[in-house]
């Protein structure tokens, strides 16, 4: 095998060569980006605390696949097996109901003594970490609002609550040496058309301001908020939409996170990566893949993934863009949907990095557009994943679809024994 990806991929270096691409540092850029990987894909965005609670906010994962893990001991364990197969070095963006402890905590006292154990698997790893308050599944957010809450006394819990969770963000930035971004994202608004689009939104903008009051160090701890365009049962308004973010973040220096599922269906993030770069401090994706809703299917190589990826590549906005996954499948082996989206954005950025990009830039500048479409196409069948394979032999992980065994050995060893035990054992 490693001969066959070593033949093929000589012979792909030298048909890219021939315009200009140096493979080798292509290579090596890719093997530099680290994708936030997001946990709650490996349990259906339970988390640990307050298991008993249903998932709302007006997000939903269908399907019964079994295998969930059911403790963050079993989480870490799904986790390390789909990092395994994934090549390069990455982060795991944990959400705040994924605490381990055996304390009962509320979300508004949570510190980071409760997620040391995440810290510490993350320093065994060579990992970093990301975080995000979690205002959704909770009974204080039972009527579908959080940090816009009319009731001053429902505002302040959730506001408590973010703080505490950038300090927790603060605390994985300082104790792993990577920055962590923590995303605020809230699932406050009205199923039906209100009266008073402003005043929440007034609100919303109070809670905020009070939340980054505490100064972090940016090293650390970056903020980030996340917008949606409709929600279940949010259908009409939602209080923290695109303008609101966009206003909120450029005014204050937040970084604005996009989420490929928030938006009208034909509306795409890839086209408005551009504009945002100009103006917003840093960038966070929520790559995401929606199916005529904000339904958080695992992302594919589809246009759009590619497309964002180009935009990231060819304007340079690595260093101020942070990639994060965020979608939510039970109806497959959850390790493989992470394997698949991981190794899809990954896919995604090197056949970005693979293009000729000034040329095609110079065509169009020129005015010459015939030459930027034509070559546009004939590079999409280019043999990209000749490449692909060899970043895969030369990262130690399975070549090609060889990650599926390795899968199903443990579906069938680890997550079926799993789904037969009536309760898991306590992790410690
Ligand atoms: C919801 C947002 C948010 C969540 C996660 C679990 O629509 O996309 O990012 O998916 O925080
Ligand atoms: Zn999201």
């Amino acid at each position: 095998m490693r001969q066959e990806v070593e033949a093929s991929f000589q012979e792909a270096k030298k048909l890219y060569e021939r315009h200009g691409i140096d493979v080798e540092a292509v290579l090596e850029k890719l093997a530099a980006i680290k994708i936030s990987m997001h946990c709650w894909q490996g349990d259906d965005v339970r988390g640990f605390l307050n298991r008993d609670q249903e998932l709302t906010g007006g997000i939903a994962v269908t399907g019964n696949y079994p295998g969930a893990a059911r403790t963050p001991d079993e989480l870490r364990q799904d986790l390390e097996k789909a990092l395994s197969l994934i090549p390069g070095k990455h982060k795991v963006n944990l959400h705040a109901i994924y605490a381990d402890t055996d304390e009962k905590v509320e979300l508004d006292q949570l510190a980071p003594r409760h997620f040391e154990k995440w810290v510490d698997w993350a320093k065994e790893h060579g990992l970093g970490l990301d975080f995000n308050p979690t205002c959704f599944s909770h009974e204080k957010s039972e009527d579908g609002f959080t940090l816009s809450h009319p009731d001053p006394s429902i505002r302040r819990f959730w506001i408590d609550h973010c703080k505490a969770s950038r300090r927790i963000g603060a605390y994985f930035g300082e104790q792993l040496g990577q920055t962590c971004v923590t995303n605020v994202w809230i699932p406050d608004g009205y199923k039906d058309i209100p009266v008073d689009r402003m005043a929440p939104r007034q609100r919303l903008k109070e809670s905020l301001d009070e939340i980054f009051q505490e100064e972090l160090d940016p090293a650390f701890n970056l903020d980030a908020v996340e917008s949606k365009v409709f929600g279940l049962g949010s259908e009409s308004y939602v209080v923290g939409s695109h303008e609101f973010y966009m206003g909120y973040g450029v005014q204050n220096g937040k970084v604005i996170c996009l989420d490929a599922g928030h938006f009208h269906p034909t509306e795409t993030i890839s086209g408005k990566l551009s504009s945002l770069a100009l103006f917003s401090k840093g960038i966070l994706l929520h790559v995401s893949r929606p199916v005529r809703w904000d339904s958080d299917h695992v992302v594919i190589l589809d246009d759009e993934l590619l497309e964002i990826a180009r935009e990231l590549i060819r304007h340079d906005l690595l260093g101020m863009t942070h990639i994060g996954l965020d979608f939510f499948d039970g109806s497959i082996n959850r390790i493989a949907a992470w394997v698949i989206g991981m190794r899809n954005t990954q896919k995604a950025l090197l056949r970005a990095m693979l293009e000729p990009t000034d040329y095609l830039r110079q065509a169009e500048l020129e005015g010459d557009y015939t030459t930027r479409l034509a070559l546009m196409e004939e590079f999409k069948s280019y043999p990209f994943g000749a490449v692909w394979d060899m970043f895969c032999a030369r990262h130690h992980v399975p070549v090609r679809e060889e990650w599926l065994a390795e899968v199903k050995r443990y579906e069938r060893d680890v997550l079926t024994i799993r789904g037969q035990q009536k309760s898991a054992v306590s992790p410690s």
